[in-house]
């Protein structure tokens, strides 16, 4: 029997799954083996020009995601372990709601962007449903959360940005926008940013998909067109509540899940492994490969700071698919909007953690704007995410 530190985890997690319990013991067993085999993990390392290590950027190609390790450490993660608390005090009551548990206005209740999205316990809520053009092709298991379990419970949190200072400094981190600027280019432009939360014994199932939208029919289509999402894992992330991925699908187009399925036998893929890592390690995940995540029936936690980047071609005066904010051109004047945040994020940063080395955006080079995060900049953030630039 093959070892794991997620051992009592996966018990209690195949436990929900009645006869298929032992079918998803090996699964959850063999799939973490398989991906502590792949050569896809260690710190961020980049050349003398700033690039990501050669390294890197190929075993990413390869695979179509990396984990990197160790890029939050422990001052940082203290801090957005503080952020989120308070952030999830501030959450509403229950979906309905617009009050948080002391009776303020709760967060996002004064949005028009969507804010925070709840789903039924243990469920897969958009498997096989036509939300966001139909990209999550079939329906993962409903698990039983138990009798004891809430009827809804907080699942993705959109517009974070806006929400948490502690997610809006690491998305300011210059590491990773140096990783992004390496991938996508300088001039890299922003995709959105989300929290996924999978609270143990309650988070709901992502069924299987792939991200991209606009591109998968463009002449000019490759591997990297639909970007891609950094993934920061507050908690960690195991087989049992972490995203899995086929490695290599990026390359292949746009995919039939459902063939993939009939293929495998079951909704357990069998290519798949899950990103295993550890707190303070953040994954890049290119958005064509095929992933989704099972609802976590386990032990532990997973929160998950997603926030993804483009490449500018992809983007400039492309149509969007709508699927994350409404319909509209991608104008270099609406990119460069939707960028502010970037440079708020960088000054954010810069005032927490004043002896880094800031990052330098070179789309602002050139620009008289200070991009200065203070209380306007932080109240010009409401609702940035009606911006998202979805394709
Ligand atoms: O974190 C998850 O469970 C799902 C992530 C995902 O599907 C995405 O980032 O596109």
């Amino acid at each position: 029997m093959t070892s794991s530190r997620y051992s009592d985890s996966i018990e209690a997690c195949a436990a929900h799954y009645g006869s298929e319990a032992a079918a998803v013991r090996a699964y959850m067993l063999e799939g973490e083996k398989r991906a502590y085999e792949l050569e896809n993990r260690g710190p961020l390392r980049f050349t003398d020009d700033g690039s990501l290590h050669q390294d890197i950027l190929a075993a990413y190609s390869k695979y179509g995601f990396y984990v990197f390790e160790g890029v939050i450490g422990s001052e940082e993660m203290n801090d957005i372990h503080e952020d989120i608390a308070e952030l999830r005090s501030r959450f509403p009551t229950n979906s309905k709601s617009d009050v948080d548990a002391q009776g303020r206005p709760a967060l996002g209740s004064d949005c028009t962007g969507p804010a925070l999205l709840w789903s039924k316990p243990l469920s897969d809520p958009m498997g096989g449903t036509a939300v966001a053009n139909g990209r999550h092709q079939v329906k993962l298991k409903d698990l039983d959360a138990g009798t004891d379990a809430p009827t809804e419970a907080p699942f993705i949190l959109m517009g974070s940005l806006q929400f948490s200072e502690a997610a809006l400094r690491v998305y300011g981190h210059p590491g990773l926008l140096k990783a992004a600027a390496s991938v996508n280019g300088e001039d890299f432009a922003p995709f959105n940013e989300v929290l996924f939360i999978k609270d143990a014994g309650l988070g709901a199932a992502v069924s299987w998909h792939q991200d991209g939208d606009t591109h998968w029919d463009n002449p000019d289509f490759d591997e990297d067109i639909h970007g891609f999402n950094f993934m920061a894992q507050v908690y960690g992330s195991t087989p049992v509540n972490g995203v899995w991925v086929v490695p290599g699908t990026h390359k292949q187009g746009k995919i039939d899940i459902n063939a993939m399925v009939a293929e495998s036998g079951s909704e357990r893929l069998k290519d798949a492994v899950p990103i295993v890592c550890d707190a303070g390690d953040v994954v890049m995940c290119n958005r064509q490969l095929v992933h989704g995540s099972f609802a976590n029936a386990g032990l532990e936690p997973r929160l998950t700071i997603n926030f993804g980047f483009h490449k500018r071609s992809s983007v400039l005066n492309v149509k969007g698919a709508g699927i994350h904010s409404p319909v509209s051109v991608y104008t270099d004047d609406v990119i460069k909007e939707r960028s502010k945040v970037i440079g708020y994020a960088i000054s954010a940063r810069q005032n927490q953690y004043p002896d880094e080395q800031p990052y330098a955006y070179q789309p602002f080079m050139d620009d008289d704007e200070p991009y200065e995060w203070n209380t306007d900049a932080k109240a010009g953030l409401k609702d940035y995410n009606l911006m998202d630039l979805s394709i």
